[in-house]
Protein backbone atom coordinates (compact mmCIF):
# COMPACT_ATOMS: atom_id res chain seq x y z
CA UNK A 1 0.00 0.00 0.00
CA UNK A 2 1.66 3.44 -1.09
CA UNK A 3 -1.22 5.89 1.00
CA UNK A 4 -0.51 6.66 4.47
CA UNK A 5 -2.08 4.32 7.38
CA UNK A 6 -5.21 6.10 8.84
CA UNK A 7 -5.14 5.75 12.31
CA UNK A 8 -6.95 2.57 12.47
CA UNK A 9 -4.55 1.02 10.80
CA UNK A 10 -1.84 2.24 12.74
CA UNK A 11 -3.72 1.42 15.97
CA UNK A 12 -4.37 -1.91 14.59
CA UNK A 13 -0.64 -2.60 13.65
CA UNK A 14 0.34 -1.68 16.94
CA UNK A 15 -1.63 -4.41 18.52
CA UNK A 16 1.31 -6.54 17.62
CA UNK A 17 3.59 -5.26 20.38
CA UNK A 18 0.44 -5.04 23.55
CA UNK A 19 1.44 -6.01 26.91
CA UNK A 20 -2.09 -7.58 27.12
CA UNK A 21 -3.60 -10.10 25.29
CA UNK A 22 -5.39 -8.96 22.15
CA UNK A 23 -9.08 -9.56 21.97
CA UNK A 24 -10.36 -10.25 18.39
CA UNK A 25 -13.89 -10.22 17.74
CA UNK A 26 -15.14 -12.03 15.01
CA UNK A 27 -17.56 -10.38 12.46
CA UNK A 28 -18.54 -12.95 9.34
CA UNK A 29 -20.65 -11.13 6.73
CA UNK A 30 -21.53 -14.80 5.12
CA UNK A 31 -24.70 -16.49 4.82
CA UNK A 32 -23.32 -19.61 6.15
CA UNK A 33 -20.73 -19.33 8.86
CA UNK A 34 -21.30 -21.77 11.94
CA UNK A 35 -21.88 -19.13 14.65
CA UNK A 36 -22.95 -16.31 12.90
CA UNK A 37 -23.71 -16.65 9.43
CA UNK A 38 -26.27 -14.99 7.95
CA UNK A 39 -26.91 -12.56 10.97
CA UNK A 40 -24.49 -9.84 9.26
CA UNK A 41 -25.16 -9.72 5.84
CA UNK A 42 -26.80 -6.91 5.35
CA UNK A 43 -24.19 -4.12 5.50
CA UNK A 44 -25.75 -1.30 8.01
CA UNK A 45 -25.89 -4.63 10.24
CA UNK A 46 -22.23 -5.47 10.38
CA UNK A 47 -21.17 -1.95 10.95
CA UNK A 48 -23.31 -2.24 13.82
CA UNK A 49 -22.11 -5.44 15.29
CA UNK A 50 -18.74 -4.45 14.79
CA UNK A 51 -18.55 -1.24 16.47
CA UNK A 52 -20.78 -3.55 19.41
CA UNK A 53 -17.40 -6.13 18.87
CA UNK A 54 -14.98 -2.90 19.37
CA UNK A 55 -16.83 -0.99 21.95
CA UNK A 56 -17.50 -4.36 24.32
CA UNK A 57 -13.90 -5.38 24.31
CA UNK A 58 -12.31 -6.36 21.26
CA UNK A 59 -8.96 -4.78 20.06
CA UNK A 60 -9.31 -5.53 16.35
CA UNK A 61 -12.42 -7.21 14.54
CA UNK A 62 -12.17 -9.75 12.22
CA UNK A 63 -13.99 -9.27 8.78
CA UNK A 64 -14.82 -12.33 7.17
CA UNK A 65 -16.41 -12.94 3.56
CA UNK A 66 -16.00 -16.48 3.04
CA UNK A 67 -17.22 -19.26 5.29
CA UNK A 68 -14.55 -21.89 6.24
CA UNK A 69 -16.68 -24.41 7.79
CA UNK A 70 -16.21 -27.96 7.24
CA UNK A 71 -17.80 -28.74 3.48
CA UNK A 72 -18.15 -25.30 2.75
CA UNK A 73 -18.56 -24.35 -0.86
CA UNK A 74 -16.01 -21.66 -2.31
CA UNK A 75 -17.36 -18.59 -3.57
CA UNK A 76 -15.57 -16.73 -6.33
CA UNK A 77 -13.45 -13.15 -5.13
CA UNK A 78 -15.79 -10.63 -6.64
CA UNK A 79 -18.46 -11.80 -4.13
CA UNK A 80 -16.10 -12.38 -1.54
CA UNK A 81 -15.06 -8.00 -2.06
CA UNK A 82 -18.34 -7.31 -2.40
CA UNK A 83 -19.24 -8.73 1.17
CA UNK A 84 -16.50 -7.43 3.19
CA UNK A 85 -15.28 -3.97 2.03
CA UNK A 86 -18.50 -2.06 2.69
CA UNK A 87 -18.08 -3.22 5.72
CA UNK A 88 -14.80 -2.31 6.51
CA UNK A 89 -14.81 1.48 4.98
CA UNK A 90 -18.09 1.73 7.54
CA UNK A 91 -15.90 0.20 10.31
CA UNK A 92 -12.15 1.86 9.37
CA UNK A 93 -14.08 5.24 8.90
CA UNK A 94 -15.21 5.43 12.78
CA UNK A 95 -11.98 4.05 13.65
CA UNK A 96 -12.19 0.33 14.49
CA UNK A 97 -9.16 -1.83 14.10
CA UNK A 98 -9.86 -4.62 11.48
CA UNK A 99 -8.06 -7.54 9.90
CA UNK A 100 -9.21 -9.40 6.56
CA UNK A 101 -10.23 -12.88 6.83
CA UNK A 102 -9.41 -14.19 3.66
CA UNK A 103 -6.87 -16.63 1.75
CA UNK A 104 -6.93 -14.01 -1.20
CA UNK A 105 -4.95 -12.03 -2.08
CA UNK A 106 -7.21 -9.30 -4.56
CA UNK A 107 -9.36 -9.48 -1.61
CA UNK A 108 -6.81 -8.34 1.21
CA UNK A 109 -5.36 -6.09 -1.24
CA UNK A 110 -8.76 -4.77 -1.43
CA UNK A 111 -9.30 -4.78 2.15
CA UNK A 112 -6.19 -3.47 2.90
CA UNK A 113 -6.79 -0.33 0.54
CA UNK A 114 -10.45 -0.11 1.99
CA UNK A 115 -8.40 0.45 5.69
CA UNK A 116 -8.12 -3.04 7.13
CA UNK A 117 -4.99 -2.84 9.16
CA UNK A 118 -4.39 -7.22 9.18
CA UNK A 119 -4.53 -10.07 6.76
CA UNK A 120 -5.94 -13.01 8.87
CA UNK A 121 -5.08 -15.65 6.67
CA UNK A 122 -6.51 -19.35 7.35
CA UNK A 123 -4.17 -20.74 4.69
CA UNK A 124 -1.03 -19.28 5.88
CA UNK A 125 -0.52 -18.30 2.63
CA UNK A 126 -0.63 -21.77 0.78
CA UNK A 127 -4.11 -21.30 -1.00
CA UNK A 128 -2.88 -17.83 -2.76
CA UNK A 129 1.32 -17.44 -3.62
CA UNK A 130 0.34 -13.79 -3.98
CA UNK A 131 -0.63 -13.19 -0.61
CA UNK A 132 2.88 -12.90 0.64
CA UNK A 133 3.89 -10.30 -2.15
CA UNK A 134 0.48 -8.20 -0.89
CA UNK A 135 1.54 -8.73 3.56
CA UNK A 136 5.06 -7.57 2.16
CA UNK A 137 4.28 -4.67 0.43
CA UNK A 138 1.59 -3.31 3.11
CA UNK A 139 4.33 -4.30 5.93
CA UNK A 140 1.06 -5.41 7.98
CA UNK A 141 0.49 -8.00 10.68
CA UNK A 142 -0.19 -11.22 8.85
CA UNK A 143 -1.73 -13.99 10.56
CA UNK A 144 -0.32 -17.55 9.42
CA UNK A 145 -2.97 -20.23 10.20
CA UNK A 146 -2.11 -23.60 9.74
CA UNK A 147 -4.13 -25.40 6.76
CA UNK A 148 -3.70 -28.48 4.47
CA UNK A 149 -6.53 -28.22 2.03
CA UNK A 150 -9.87 -26.23 1.79
CA UNK A 151 -13.22 -26.52 3.49
CA UNK A 152 -14.57 -28.99 1.18
CA UNK A 153 -12.51 -32.13 1.52
CA UNK A 154 -10.48 -30.69 4.90
CA UNK A 155 -11.79 -33.27 7.10
CA UNK A 156 -10.27 -36.15 5.10
CA UNK A 157 -6.35 -34.60 5.83
CA UNK A 158 -6.90 -34.96 9.11
CA UNK A 159 -4.16 -37.50 9.83
CA UNK A 160 -1.39 -37.38 11.79
CA UNK A 161 1.32 -39.34 13.74
CA UNK A 162 1.97 -36.30 15.83
CA UNK A 163 -0.70 -33.82 15.38
CA UNK A 164 1.67 -31.43 17.26
CA UNK A 165 4.66 -31.74 15.78
CA UNK A 166 3.64 -31.89 12.39
CA UNK A 167 1.59 -28.45 13.21
CA UNK A 168 4.62 -26.88 14.39
CA UNK A 169 6.89 -27.66 11.29
CA UNK A 170 4.01 -27.49 8.71
CA UNK A 171 3.89 -23.83 10.32
CA UNK A 172 7.42 -23.45 10.35
CA UNK A 173 7.55 -24.12 6.45
CA UNK A 174 4.76 -21.22 5.93
CA UNK A 175 6.82 -18.97 8.14
CA UNK A 176 9.77 -19.52 6.22
CA UNK A 177 7.98 -18.95 2.72
CA UNK A 178 6.71 -15.33 3.85
CA UNK A 179 10.35 -14.28 5.04
CA UNK A 180 11.21 -15.54 1.41
CA UNK A 181 9.16 -13.51 -0.02
CA UNK A 182 10.11 -10.39 1.88
CA UNK A 183 7.57 -10.81 4.68
CA UNK A 184 9.53 -9.00 7.92
CA UNK A 185 9.43 -11.36 11.17
CA UNK A 186 7.87 -8.84 13.13
CA UNK A 187 4.84 -9.10 10.81
CA UNK A 188 3.99 -13.13 11.46
CA UNK A 189 1.48 -13.84 14.04
CA UNK A 190 1.06 -17.95 14.34
CA UNK A 191 -1.94 -19.64 14.67
CA UNK A 192 -2.40 -23.63 15.30
CA UNK A 193 -5.28 -23.84 13.13
CA UNK A 194 -7.85 -25.80 15.45
CA UNK A 195 -10.79 -27.84 13.04
CA UNK A 196 -8.87 -27.10 10.40
CA UNK A 197 -8.21 -30.52 9.26
CA UNK A 198 -7.63 -31.85 12.62
CA UNK A 199 -10.41 -33.49 14.63
CA UNK A 200 -11.26 -32.88 18.64
CA UNK A 201 -8.55 -35.31 19.16
CA UNK A 202 -5.95 -33.19 17.14
CA UNK A 203 -7.65 -29.97 18.64
CA UNK A 204 -6.75 -30.45 22.65
CA UNK A 205 -3.33 -31.74 21.89
CA UNK A 206 -3.13 -28.58 20.16
CA UNK A 207 -4.62 -26.93 23.00
CA UNK A 208 -2.53 -28.48 25.82
CA UNK A 209 0.83 -28.04 24.09
CA UNK A 210 0.48 -24.53 23.18
CA UNK A 211 3.91 -23.98 24.85
CA UNK A 212 5.41 -25.23 21.45
CA UNK A 213 4.04 -22.34 19.41
CA UNK A 214 4.93 -19.57 21.95
CA UNK A 215 8.63 -21.29 22.34
CA UNK A 216 8.84 -20.23 18.05
CA UNK A 217 9.01 -16.89 19.33
CA UNK A 218 6.23 -15.24 17.16
CA UNK A 219 2.89 -14.10 18.69
CA UNK A 220 0.51 -16.81 18.82
CA UNK A 221 -3.57 -16.45 17.93
CA UNK A 222 -6.13 -19.18 19.71
CA UNK A 223 -8.94 -19.33 18.20
CA UNK A 224 -11.18 -21.80 19.61
CA UNK A 225 -14.47 -19.74 19.81
CA UNK A 226 -17.56 -21.70 19.78
CA UNK A 227 -16.24 -24.94 17.51
CA UNK A 228 -17.54 -28.25 17.15
CA UNK A 229 -15.14 -29.62 19.46
CA UNK A 230 -16.36 -27.99 22.25
CA UNK A 231 -20.06 -29.12 21.55
CA UNK A 232 -18.83 -32.58 21.26
CA UNK A 233 -16.91 -32.10 24.82
CA UNK A 234 -20.40 -30.95 26.39
CA UNK A 235 -22.51 -33.79 24.53
CA UNK A 236 -25.70 -34.40 26.04
CA UNK A 237 -25.59 -38.12 27.65
CA UNK A 238 -27.22 -39.24 23.92
CA UNK A 239 -24.77 -37.66 22.24
CA UNK A 240 -26.34 -34.83 20.77
CA UNK A 241 -23.50 -32.00 20.99
CA UNK A 242 -24.12 -29.00 22.99
CA UNK A 243 -26.21 -26.27 19.80
CA UNK A 244 -23.18 -23.30 19.15
CA UNK A 245 -24.74 -20.66 21.27
CA UNK A 246 -24.25 -22.70 24.55
CA UNK A 247 -20.19 -23.06 23.94
CA UNK A 248 -19.55 -19.77 25.82
CA UNK A 249 -18.64 -21.23 29.01
CA UNK A 250 -16.06 -23.45 27.61
CA UNK A 251 -14.75 -20.85 24.96
CA UNK A 252 -14.19 -18.49 27.98
CA UNK A 253 -12.09 -21.18 29.35
CA UNK A 254 -10.06 -22.30 26.49
CA UNK A 255 -9.08 -18.02 26.51
CA UNK A 256 -7.95 -18.05 29.98
CA UNK A 257 -5.90 -21.24 29.09
CA UNK A 258 -4.44 -19.94 26.02
CA UNK A 259 -3.27 -16.54 27.15
CA UNK A 260 -2.08 -18.26 30.49
CA UNK A 261 0.00 -20.92 28.14
CA UNK A 262 1.39 -17.51 26.42
CA UNK A 263 -0.98 -16.72 23.75
CA UNK A 264 -0.54 -13.25 22.12
CA UNK A 265 -4.44 -13.01 21.65
CA UNK A 266 -8.07 -14.90 21.14
CA UNK A 267 -10.26 -15.02 18.60
CA UNK A 268 -13.88 -14.88 19.85
CA UNK A 269 -17.53 -14.39 18.92
CA UNK A 270 -18.02 -13.27 22.59
CA UNK A 271 -15.96 -10.01 23.39
CA UNK A 272 -17.47 -8.69 26.63
CA UNK A 273 -17.37 -12.09 28.34
CA UNK A 274 -13.97 -13.03 27.51
CA UNK A 275 -12.50 -9.22 28.33
CA UNK A 276 -14.37 -9.87 31.71
CA UNK A 277 -12.07 -13.04 31.97
CA UNK A 278 -8.83 -11.90 30.76
CA UNK A 279 -9.73 -9.30 33.30
CA UNK A 280 -9.62 -12.02 36.44
CA UNK A 281 -6.70 -13.66 34.58
CA UNK A 282 -5.08 -10.20 35.05
CA UNK A 283 -5.79 -9.21 38.44
CA UNK A 284 -4.61 -12.88 39.47
CA UNK A 285 -0.92 -11.80 38.47
CA UNK A 286 -1.52 -12.96 34.73
CA UNK A 287 -0.04 -16.53 35.85
CA UNK A 288 1.69 -18.50 33.39
CA UNK A 289 0.82 -21.98 32.72
CA UNK A 290 3.78 -24.56 31.45
CA UNK A 291 4.06 -27.60 31.23
CA UNK A 292 7.35 -29.52 32.41
N1 LIG B 1 -11.51 -20.08 12.31
C1 LIG B 1 -12.50 -19.66 11.52
C2 LIG B 1 -12.35 -18.53 10.70
N2 LIG B 1 -11.20 -17.82 10.72
N3 LIG B 1 -9.04 -17.49 11.56
C3 LIG B 1 -8.02 -17.89 12.33
N4 LIG B 1 -6.88 -17.18 12.35
N5 LIG B 1 -8.11 -19.00 13.12
C4 LIG B 1 -9.22 -19.77 13.13
O1 LIG B 1 -9.23 -20.81 13.83
C5 LIG B 1 -10.33 -19.39 12.32
C6 LIG B 1 -10.19 -18.22 11.53
C7 LIG B 1 -13.79 -20.42 11.51
O2 LIG B 1 -14.59 -20.01 12.57
P1 LIG B 1 -15.76 -18.88 12.44
O3 LIG B 1 -16.78 -19.41 11.48
O4 LIG B 1 -16.28 -18.72 13.82
O5 LIG B 1 -15.18 -17.60 11.92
Amino acid sequence: MTTEPTLAQVAGRALMHVEHPVVMGILNVTPDSFSDGGKYTNVDAAIRHGIELHRGGADIVDVGGESTRPGAERIDAETEIERVVPVISGLASVGVPLSIDTTRAPVARAALEAGAAAINDVSGGLADRGMARVAAEAGCPWILMHWRGHSRHMTRLAVYQDVVSEVRDELLQRVDDALAAGVAPGQIILDPGLGFAKNAEHNWALSAHLDVFVDLGYPVLFAASRKTYLGRLLARPDGTPRPVEDREAATLATSVLAVAAGAWGVRVHDVTATADALAVWRATGSPRLRRS
